[in-house]
């Protein structure tokens, strides 16, 4: 069976002493020696400042709101994982959707302003498969109108423009750890703030709002990362590049073997952009010899999971169907992203023969 993700880990035999030391020191989380450690190697390695671990990205997403006082309508994408909605509802804010930009997937900022109202609080994009949104358009629609930005950039750790990292933008941007991600401390997050005061904040805020032993300060919530987790960041830190390099060449392999597929597009990204190749989204249009969910059932039948992120779109969850959630009446190019869309396997460790058995069901799709 070839999954869709397939998380790298570091040689076991490396955890074993920094086990050791938790069963020594018996600090196994609330900001220890190896959370401390993590987050200046992130910062150094990202050449951001302020950041502030978590124990995973959609609890971080609902700090950052809380964090810069987010209330109402929240402009988000209907193209995403559940959790960045999620996040916003569980906020107690109104998500608003926003149609995608058909090329980038990302939220489309020509749709802001149309959907703004005297509730609109803030923006939440997504930096989809770790393209990169349109941030100046972005910004300045923000600017205008007085809304905060916060990015779910869980698709974007390892992503470098030529200012540097891509999770400097907006006013704060969140990160996932998760096992399916490119760097992963088995659960995990990261929220990166603008300020120092923003991330004493926020990590006030992680830590149920306690500024100390007899203080609280807000109503804080529990977000923080255990020692365990963060040990195992320590060590995936080492093999991030090595993994990055690897999953390169996957990438370069299915654009060859793919190219002039009839009915089988790809994903550009910015050449001027260092990527991390988190993901391979093919779009099956309908050129193509079999539907999208035929390629997709396909492929199962042969031990492929490909996933469809993102189908359904947010708004067509169950869960979304409320008078509060609005969403763009159309949502033309991210409803045919959903429909089109399949994410090839894509990891490190994936081999030849099985990249070369990918790419033939694909080429033969079962007619
Ligand atoms: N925003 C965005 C844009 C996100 O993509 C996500 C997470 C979040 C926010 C929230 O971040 P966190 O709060 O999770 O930090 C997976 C992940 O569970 C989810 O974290 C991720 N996005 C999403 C894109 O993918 P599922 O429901 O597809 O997971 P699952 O269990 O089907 O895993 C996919 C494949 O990965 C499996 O077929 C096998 C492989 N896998 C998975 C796990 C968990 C492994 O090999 N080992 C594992 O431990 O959501």
């Amino acid at each position: 069976m070839i999954t869709v993700t397939r998380p790298s880990l570091p040689p076991l035999q490396d955890l074993i002493p920094l086990l050791e030391q938790m069963w020594d020191t018996r600090i196994l989380s609330n900001g220890g020696a190896f959370h401390q450690e993590l987050e200046s190697r992130l910062s150094e390695y990202l050449g951001l400042p302020h950041l502030s671990l978590f124990c995973n990205a959609t609890i971080a997403l609902m700090v950052a709101q809380k964090a810069l006082s987010v209330s109402g309508d929240v402009i988000t994408t209907p193209y995403s994982f559940a959790a960045t909605a999620h996040a916003i509802a569980w906020s107690g804010n109104n998500p608003v959707f926003c149609d995608v930009d058909p090329e980038t997937l990302c939220l489309d900022p020509r749709g802001i302003g149309p959907l703004l109202t005297e509730s609109t609080s803030a923006i939440m994009p997504l930096h989809c498969y770790g393209r990169t949104c349109q941030v100046d358009a972005i910004r300045e629609a923000a600017e205008k109108n007085q809304l905060s930005v916060i990015y779910d950039a869980c698709h974007s750790f390892a992503v470098f423009d030529a200012g540097g990292s891509v999770l400097r933008y907006g006013d704060m941007a969140v990160v996932s750890f998760h096992a399916t991600k490119v760097f992963n401390t088995f659960e995990g997050g990261l929220l990166v703030s603008s300020t120092a005061e923003q991330k004493q904040q926020v990590d006030r805020l992680k830590n149920f709002g306690f500024v100390s032993e007899t203080e609280v300060s807000d109503i804080g919530i529990n977000g923080k990362m255990s020692e365990l987790n963060a040990a195992i960041g320590l060590l995936q830190l080492d093999y991030l590049q090595e993994a990055v390099k690897k999953r390169s060449l996957v990438d370069a392999y299915y654009r060859e073997q793919l190219t002039g597929i009839r009915g089988l597009n790809m994903m550009a990204y910015e050449a001027a952009e260092q990527r991390n190749f988190a993901y391979f989204p093919i779009f099956i249009t309908e050129e193509f010899p079999v539907s999208r969910d035929a390629l997709y059932e396909h492929l199962k039948a042969h031990g492929i999971y490909a996933r469809r992120y993102f189908y359904p779109l947010i708004p067509e969850y169950e869960a979304y169907q409320r008078p509060e959630c609005t969403a763009m009446p159309e949502l033309r190019n991210a409803r045919l992203a959903a429909q089109q869309v399949l994410c090839l396997p894509l990891y490190p460790d994936l081999t030849q023969p099985e990249l070369k058995g990918i790419v033939q069901f694909i080429s033969n799709p079962g007619l």
